[in-house]
């Protein structure tokens, strides 16, 4: 009998398409969820550093269609009810929902916005995560994006965090702009959870609705 080695692949660790998120376009409210593959949510909240978190002042809210100011946000979510994104053309429709921060006042100049999704057992170790999204960053007053991940150790607590993606000021300069992906691959010593953050600090108007739709994180074992 002749036996062949297991080939190592990348599995999805948590996809997250935010359809389970109520909507709201509150400056102020916190819509909260559950969700998808046994994740774990929490707005307010971000990695900040090797050994915790930190807290924002806001949290991002859930919308579909266009944010509710002129000039800045996406006119629509990307195309995700059936899975990770494959395309950042954008969708006016109801199904397809997206977290953007709400900049309108008094959410300008300099306030801070967090959620993390975090999956400190992921059923198995790895050394090679990653990390992908749709970001929608149109707005003359968009702000600093810090986008980070946190590598959990084996007793599930968190051992590391690294940058994923931060920059400054818009990347679409309409609202019916395509979405853009991001995709970062992270190398760390054993892993045995997974977590990412989105941090971001509005700039100096209401021009600032920056949004994230279809989150995937993965890990190669
Ligand atoms: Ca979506
Ligand atoms: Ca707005």
């Amino acid at each position: 009998m002749q036996l062949s080695a297991a080939s190592a692949s990348w599995n999805i660790i948590f996809f997250e398409n935010f359809s389970n998120v109520p909507t709201s376009t509150s400056t102020t409210g916190c819509p909260s969820w559950t969700p998808n593959n046994s994740a774990s949510s929490q707005q307010q909240v971000y990695f900040a550093s090797n050994t915790g978190t930190s807290v924002a002042t806001r949290c991002w809210q859930c919308d579909t269609a266009n944010t509710p100011s002129s000039s800045t946000g996406p006119n629509g979510g990307v195309v995700d009810a059936n899975g990770y994104a494959d395309s950042g053309v954008l969708n006016t429709g109801a199904a397809y929902r997206y977290m953007y921060c709400e900049a309108s006042s008094p959410n300008y100049p300099t306030v801070s916005f967090a959620f993390r999704v975090f999956k400190p057992n992921m059923g198995g170790n790895t050394t090679q995560s990653r990390y992908k999204y749709w970001y929608h960053a149109y707005g003359s007053a968009i702000g600093t994006i810090t986008v980070t991940a946190a590598q959990y150790n084996s007793g599930y607590s968190q051992a590391s965090i690294s940058t994923v993606d931060t920059f400054t000021g818009q990347r679409q300069f309409a609202a019916s702009d395509d979405w853009y992906e991001r995709s970062t691959t992270v190398t760390y010593s054993t892993t045995y959870g997974v977590g990412i953050s989105f941090y971001y600090v509005s700039g100096t108007n209401y021009t600032g609705d920056i949004a994230i739709d279809s989150l995937q994180v993965e890990a190669f074992f």
